[in-house]
């Protein structure tokens, strides 16, 4: 397979790896080639099918006709039950040191090794065709080919979950689907059944917090955190076992569109974050994050003031620190999406040996449901050896036959033991890297119930709403008026109001105000309706827990890191007679930069400038929109400057993108533009240079300092503070 050159970047290899060369040998390429049926005849009319007559009655035996008809009726398999819209693409995971004291997983402990991924992110709740910029959970999953076999870490980017039961997993999936009478409302939560459910489960009022922040409405699937939310085990060569959280660290930083913005993209361009990361591989701007562990000993099990179990919970990174123990670059965007994004089958019980599980209730629960989701998607139990899925080893075992076999297993023994096979394939002792569980002791009754260490459902959410910033408050505020605003029954609101309460106070009045109720005076309690039918609901209450930390700064995002400009898309405004020096000096100091700018004109192809340059316009007003972009500039050039100030879609490009909080910057030639928009008079009397980074808007005469402070104030990302007291209507 030929090395493969990106579409929007020649320069850019997108690399090979064992797995995408293993993937090679299935592709078909039919430049050159003449057109055959699925049995290897050459078609010579793939037109007009076979008929009595020119306009004559089409005729059965046209076998051609038939078969391309039937495939075609059978394109279709059922979507993901649940994060059923993705994005996938290749890459590679290297590890910086070896972590033999922990693992004997032999990809974490040769450092020479670069082990292809194929990962998929998602949104959860929405169909395959679905926006991209629902509020919802995103889903990160990554398949590790390795050479000891496939380990799968599916996690998502928030780090806690709804549920601590799997068995609840289908009532909390009914509940934010669409409702089951009209199906509405599609891929989003801010629906009675959704939140009916989650007032009488306190259990999610964790995950409720992240959901409503900004973490639900990524920049970017370049740009979030994942992870693994179980608390698993790596067990070393000696039997050690460490109990530990994986993380996955955006080396581009943590970054959020705001809730407006989301739900406009979502119009304008509802593939945006699947656009962005195929475009990020294609430019050769590849993704990457770091491997990051939490590592517990097996005898601090119970240090802390939660339960390691219970996946409602973090370990805060105050109380154990994330040590980064490798990278993972995305270098390859798929040839086929069918093939590799919608056919990858990921399962957390993949592991190899080194991983294993722990008894968190929801992880045991998952390990049933995921080879049992792809038995009905992919249609059968050879699914493991569609392309995208097989390991890169070898695989020897004695099963057989089923659906869509590929595998042509050669010999008549297809049992074990066998003496007519001299007993192969043999199984592999612990020293040739067979899989042996950790033989954890488990010594109780069989008994259904929950432990009490489970039921501090509120600690954890204060920990999250305190360590957030001023605005990041605000946009979870809104996020709950939003959403509970959209529900039409109050007494599910009210219920809502009591569980707010019991994570803050302010938080639950903001809310109350927004929806004109009253945050009930003592809520509700037993609130859980989420007990046995036989259970005393007093065993079942929160347990109240003042949590020892009052803030974790790992968990705001306003403290992700803020030095840099790369692959952020800057929108330049101009028209006819646009000034060169003003538009190429900026252009070139922020592509320096590693920024995209995309030139938007009120019409196509081309613009000339003052010294009759031409040059590329990228969109027009028609196609473009200011939520597509990171921020904004208009240049100097008297003719282009009067005709963007008179096209009110320009003007509305402007008000939108301060509306959104985004770095603004135009030429001092420019400020007529500036002068037309709304935020104009929120610009203090006392502009200077120095209160540019404040509010993220620059102007000024001289582009080279202009460049350089726009490039500060576009690494900002956003201008939260402004957006209270400085809103404008757009
Ligand atoms: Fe999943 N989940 N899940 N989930 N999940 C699926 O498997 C399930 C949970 C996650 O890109 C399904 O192949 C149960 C937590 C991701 O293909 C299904 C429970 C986390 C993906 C399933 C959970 C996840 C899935 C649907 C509760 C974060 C997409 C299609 C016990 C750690 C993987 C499929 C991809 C997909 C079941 C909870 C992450 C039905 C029963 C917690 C990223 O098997």
């Amino acid at each position: 397979m030929a090395k493969r050159k990106a579409q929007q970047n020649p320069e850019v290899d997108q690399p090979e790896n064992d797995k995408v060369r293993s993937l090679a040998q299935h592709m078909e390429d039919s430049t050159g080639e003449l057109m055959n049926t699925n049995t290897g005849v050459r078609v010579n009319d793939d037109q007009n099918s076979l008929k009595a007559g020119d306009r004559g009655a089409s005729l059965l035996e046209d076998f051609i006709l038939r078969e391309k008809i039937t495939h075609f009726d059978h394109e279709r398999i059922p979507e993901r039950v649940v994060h059923a819209r993705g994005s996938g693409a290749h890459g590679v995971f290297k590890l910086y040191e070896p972590l033999a004291q922990y693992t004997k997983a032999q990809f974490l402990n040769d450092a020479s090794i670069e082990t292809p991924v194929f990962v998929r992110f998602s949104t959860v709740a929405g169909s395959r065709g679905s926006t991209d910029l629902a509020r919802d959970v995103r889903g990160f999953a990554v398949k590790f080919y390795t050479q000891e076999g496939n380990f799968d870490l599916v996690g998502n980017n928030m780090p806690v979950f709804f549920i601590q039961d799997a068995i609840k997993f289908p009532d909390l999936v009914h509940a934010v689907k669409p409702e089951p009478d009209n199906e509405i409302p599609q891929a989003a939560s801010a629906h009675d059944t959704f939140w009916d459910f989650i007032s009488v489960m306190p259990e999610s009022a964790h995950m409720i917090m992240w959901l409503m922040s900004d973490r639900a409405i990524p920049r970017s699937y370049r740009m979030m955190e994942g992870f693994g939310v179980h608390t698993f085990r790596l067990i070393n060569a000696e039997g050690v076992s460490h109990f530990i959280k994986f993380h996955w660290k955006p080396l581009l930083g943590v970054h959020s569109v705001a809730w407006d913005e989301a739900q406009n993209i979502s119009g304008k361009d509802p593939d945006f974050h699947r656009r962005d990361l195929w475009d990020a591989i294609e430019r050769g701007n590849f993704p990457e994050w770091e491997l990051g562990l939490q590592i517990v000993p097996e005898e601090d099990e119970f240090k802390f003031e939660f339960d390691l179990l219970d996946p409602t919970k973090i370990i805060p990174e105050e109380l154990v620190p994330v040590v980064r123990i490798g990278k993972m670059t995305l270098n390859r965007n798929p040839e086929n999406f069918f093939a590799e994004t919608e056919q990858s089958a990921f399962h957390i019980g993949h592991v190899v040996p080194g991983i294993d599980f722990t008894n968190d209730p929801l992880l045991q629960g998952r390990l049933f449901s995921y080879t049992d989701t792809q038995l009905i998607r992919l249609g059968g139990p050879n699914f493991q050896e569609i392309p995208i899925n097989r390991p890169i080893v070898p695989v020897h075992n004695n099963q057989r036959d089923g659906y869509m076999r590929q595998t042509i297993n050669r010999g008549k023994v297809s049992y074990g033991p066998n003496s007519l096979g001299d007993n192969y394939p043999l199984q592999a002792k612990a020293s040739e890297g067979g899989f042996t569980s950790y033989p954890e002791r488990i010594d109780a009754r069989k008994i259904r119930a929950r432990s009490k260490s489970f039921l501090d459902h509120f600690s954890q959410a204060k920990l999250f709403f305190n360590s957030q910033s001023d605005p990041e408050k605000n946009h979870i505020i809104e996020a709950f008026s939003f959403e509970l605003g959209k529900v039409q029954s109050n007494d599910v609101r009210r219920r809502m109001l009591g569980i707010l309460s019991m994570v803050d106070k302010s938080l639950a009045a903001a809310v109350a105000f927004a929806l004109r109720l009253s945050v009930p005076e003592d809520p509700e309690l037993p609130m859980n309706r989420s007990i046995p039918a036989d259970a005393d609901p007093a065993d079942y209450d929160p347990i109240i827990v003042e949590g020892s930390l009052t803030a974790s700064s790992a968990l705001s995002m306003a403290n992700s890191p803020k030095d840099s400009i790369k692959t952020r898309k800057i929108a330049f405004l101009a028209a006819d007679g646009v000034d060169s020096n003003s538009l190429n000096s900026v252009k070139t100091a922020l592509e320096a930069e590693g920024a995209i700018v995309e030139v938007i004109a009120p019409r196509l192809n081309y613009i000339l400038s003052t010294t009759d340059e031409e040059i590329h316009v990228h969109h027009s007003f028609l196609t473009a929109a200011s939520v597509l972009y990171d921020a904004v500039y208009v240049p100097g050039g008297t003719n282009s400057v009067a005709t963007v100030e008179a096209d009110a879609d320009a003007v509305h490009f402007l008000n939108e993108a301060f509306k959104h909080c985004k770095a603004i910057a135009a030429d001092a030639g420019a400020m007529q533009v500036i002068e037309s928009t709304y935020f104009a008079r929120k610009i203090p009397a006392d502009f200077s240079d120095d209160s540019v980074l404040l509010d993220g808007i620059v102007i000024s005469d001289d582009t080279a300092k202009l460049a350089k402070q726009f490039i500060t104030a576009i690494a900002q990302h956003r201008f939260w503070e402004r957006e209270k007291p400085r809103k404008i209507p757009a």
